[in-house]
């Protein structure tokens, strides 16, 4: 049976030693925490650091058997590794700059060392311990390298990837001195996971535009398969959630946490009094200072609800040997002091801070208590916080305060959106929260969860690992069609005894590969030996079908013994005979249509115009590769109603854009040409969408073979034009027994 296993930095268990003695707490955070009720409910192991250095192989023995219990299979790391990969270039590099803090990034190459040599470990423990097609999962920004590594080594192994923080927009990743290899990294996966659309559009565009990739709506096409990159907001376990409110609110008020009694007896002293929470763990992105700032400015415009509110800041402590976060803590602190300072009465306190973390239960409660969630980061992933809280509003009470930077504001639109950076904005949405009638509140609570209910964690994992699924079932497909050696060793002997034989060649993309320019694409020494090595083959003929101009494909081949086919079909000269061309126009449509193409090239740096007999062509291969396909777009749109009622039509190929002369293509050349005459082998290659033509109208009986990984009406399909050569080659290479 097919295994699942989860891979993150952590697992959702701590190992802890005291007193000489091993043992494990749950770990914090907004994955471990999210994806535990998952992993427990399922066959799956977890893969991870045990949050613990130890140097002993009898320790590390000791911590594997007590997190087996726990479906957990440790990876270790000593302190040198986590200082480097861990608060270095995983906390200090990537964090901020995801997160658009980029005054707060270090770039160190010791860092990034550590950051391969950790991925490397991961990926070796996974290779290692998964068994054949298992399916992998791998959280997060800390471990973006892995899945290239494991895909490299096994694959048949299905490989996600969800990221757990934002993407950022290509002006700012492209900052990173490492942005190709991390690109890369993640795409050895099958699928790419992001909590909103956005992240998942800054990813497909740094993508196209650092490393070339075409894309097609959701899926990334590189050389040997595509990878999808689809949106799944993630959710919390809300039943757990919603279950722990109830029980913690039939309980009497003598048994609930210290921190609750504290707060009710707080309460005591003014029954009216509304609490406003926020909890978070202590991260200059999640914008405690300003929120802190707003909340004060909110008690300065709204002086009327002093003593009638209270906040309540719970920050968590996390990556205490960060610099950032160490004076953070002191900047936060100084500013609670203040606000308490200047606000503050014998009976109040405005604001109530803790900087721990609390048991589960306890954190329930405070949920409970809350009337308000003010949860305001400059930037956040997702915010499981606010899906938290609604979640245990039995009653249907509370309001919710969210920024909109957050992943969560995307679904959550009941709440009050608010920008962080805006403390007018943000206090004025505490005056509005706190002048919220009941039944809106129950409505937009209701709404939420619903929202929630329906879309929880199991159903978030579960539909991550279904796509994941699919995208292999895709790729199978695509693979049974792959040219095998066994059908290699059928073409050549086929080929052999065939009595006649013919072979369609395209020429860009399928014999050469692309050039930024296209006079650049010149034949070389190799590919002339293996065209000539077919063409001399006794009764065989070899057509290179193309949509390349007449006077170039004449200049490159018009010496050799091929029969040539010119401008997708338009021009055809038969071996050893002359250009005929089969359907004569007038060129006087072009003189309207340069002007408009001039004024793309213009608009369009990098792009170009090429003339032939009976087209135009606008290559935009060398352009922006976004503008490029956003000018296509209006080029093709410009040009219809100028071609309207002309004999003209619109070709879109491999980033160009054609206007040609209708009623000629690839597929009708070859008709044409194989018109009363009999081949026993017909074989035809090429790699762009108008050679979808001509495998049309080849015979059933005819091996006709794709170049890339796109969608085909071809029998099979081969990687790229080096495939292609090498198979050319084997066709004819001689064997010992001839
Ligand atoms: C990252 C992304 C994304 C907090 N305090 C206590 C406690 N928590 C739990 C909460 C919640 C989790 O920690 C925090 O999750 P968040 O989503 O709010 O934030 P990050 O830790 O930054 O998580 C974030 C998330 O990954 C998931 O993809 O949403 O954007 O930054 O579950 O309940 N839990 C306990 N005591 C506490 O004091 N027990």
């Amino acid at each position: 049976m097919r295994r699942l296993l989860i891979v993150s930095n952590r697992l959702p268990v701590k190992v802890q030693k005291s007193k000489n003695q091993f043992g494990i707490t749950p770990s914090a955070g907004g994955l471990a925490t999210g994806l535990k009720s998952y992993h427990k409910s399922h066959d799956s192991v977890w893969i991870g650091w045990p949050g613990i250095s130890v140097g002993s192989a009898k320790d590390e023995n000791t911590i594997k058997v007590l997190l087996e219990k726990e479906h957990c299979l440790p990876v270790f790391l000593d302190n040198k590794m986590i200082e480097n990969y861990y608060h270095g270039f995983s906390n200090a590099t990537i964090w901020p700059l995801f997160h658009y803090f980029t005054e707060y990034i270090i770039f160190r190459a010791t860092y990034w060392r550590a950051y391969k040599e950790v991925n490397l470990l991961f990926a070796d423990r996974i290779i290692k311990h998964a068994d054949k097609n298992d399916t992998v999962w791998i959280h997060d920004y800390q471990l973006m390298l892995v899945p290239d590594i494991i895909k490299e080594k096994r694959p048949d192994l299905r490989v996600g990837f969800f990221l757990h923080i934002p993407f950022p927009s290509f002006e700012v990743f492209r900052i990173l001195p490492w942005r190709e290899e991390i690109l890369k990294g993640v795409l050895g996966s099958d699928l790419i996971g992001f909590h909103t659309y956005d992240y998942a559009r800054h990813f497909i565009s740094s993508t196209k535009r650092l490393l070339g990739f075409d894309v097609n709506f959701n899926q990334i096409r590189l050389e040997k398969r595509h990878v999808y990159i689809d949106v799944f907001p993630m959710s919390i376990d809300y039943e757990k959630f919603q279950r722990k409110a109830y029980e913690i609110q039939s309980k009497p008020i003598q048994e609930r946490s210290k921190e609750h009694r504290d707060i009710d007896r707080f309460l005591l002293g003014s029954p009216n009094r509304k609490l406003i929470l926020s909890i978070d763990r202590l991260d200059y992105t999640k914008g405690l200072t300003v929120r802190l700032r707003a909340f004060r400015h909110f008690l300065r415009k709204y002086s009327g609800y002093r003593e009638q509110v209270s906040l309540i800041l719970l920050t968590v402590p996390s990556r205490v040997e960060v610099e950032q976060y160490q004076s953070l803590k002191s900047e936060i602190e100084e500013l609670v002091g203040s606000i308490n300072g200047e606000f503050g009465t014998l009976n109040w306190n405005p604001i109530i801070y803790f900087y721990r973390s609390l048991p589960f239960a306890n954190l329930i409660e405070l949920y409970c208590s809350a009337d308000i969630a003010l949860l305001t980061p400059l930037r956040d992933g997702m915010n499981l916080v606010a899906k938290e809280f609604i979640a245990t509003k039995t009653n249907h009470k509370g309001v919710l305060i969210l920024s909109d930077m957050t992943g969560a504001s995307k679904e959550l639109g009941e709440a009050i959106a608010v920008n962080p950076y805006n403390i007018e904005n943000v206090s004025d949405a505490i005056y509005e929260a706190l002048n919220m009638s009941d039944e809106e509140q129950q409505r937009s609570v209701s709404i939420m969860q619903e929202r929630i209910k329906r879309y929880d964690i199991y159903k978030w994992a579960s539909e991550f690992i279904e796509a994941l699924d699919k995208t292999k079932e895709k790729q199978a497909e695509y693979q049974a069609r792959i040219v095998s050696e066994d059908l290699i060793k059928t073409l050549k002997i086929e080929f052999a005894k065939a009595q006649s034989k013919i072979l369609f060649l395209d020429y860009d993309g399928t014999l050469q590969k692309f050039y930024d320019h296209p006079k650049a694409a010149i034949p070389d020494k190799e590919l002339y030996e293996i065209l000539d090595i077919i063409a001399s083959v006794q009764k065989a003929e070899l057509v290179l079908i193309s949509g390349r101009d007449k006077d170039t494909f004449n200049e490159w081949f018009g010496d050799q013994n091929y029969t040539l086919i010119a401008e997708h079909g338009a021009w055809i000269k038969p071996r050893n005979g002359r250009w005929k061309e089969r359907k004569s126009v007038h060129g006087e449509w072009k003189k309207n249509l340069i002007p408009v193409l001039e004024s793309y090239v213009d608009r369009t740096p990098g792009s170009l115009i090429e003339e032939k007999t009976h087209s135009l062509v606008w290559h935009y291969r060398k352009a922006d590769i976004e503008l490029g396909a956003l000018r296509a777009l209006e080029l093709q749109d410009d040009i219809s109603n100028i071609i309207l009622n002309q004999d003209l039509e619109i070709l879109e190929g491999n980033k160009v854009m054609e206007i040609k002369v209708t009623g000629i293509n690839k597929g009708n050349a070859a008709f044409e040409y194989l018109q009363n005459r009999n081949f026993d082998f017909i074989m035809a290659i090429g790699d762009d969408w108008t050679d979808e033509y001509l495998f049309q109208e080849l015979p059933k009986s005819a091996y006709t073979i794709k170049v890339g990984t796109d969608k085909s009406i071809a029998k099979y399909y081969v990687d790229n034009y080096r495939d292609v050569r090498e198979l050319l080659k084997t066709l004819t290479k001689k064997t010992n027994n001839g």
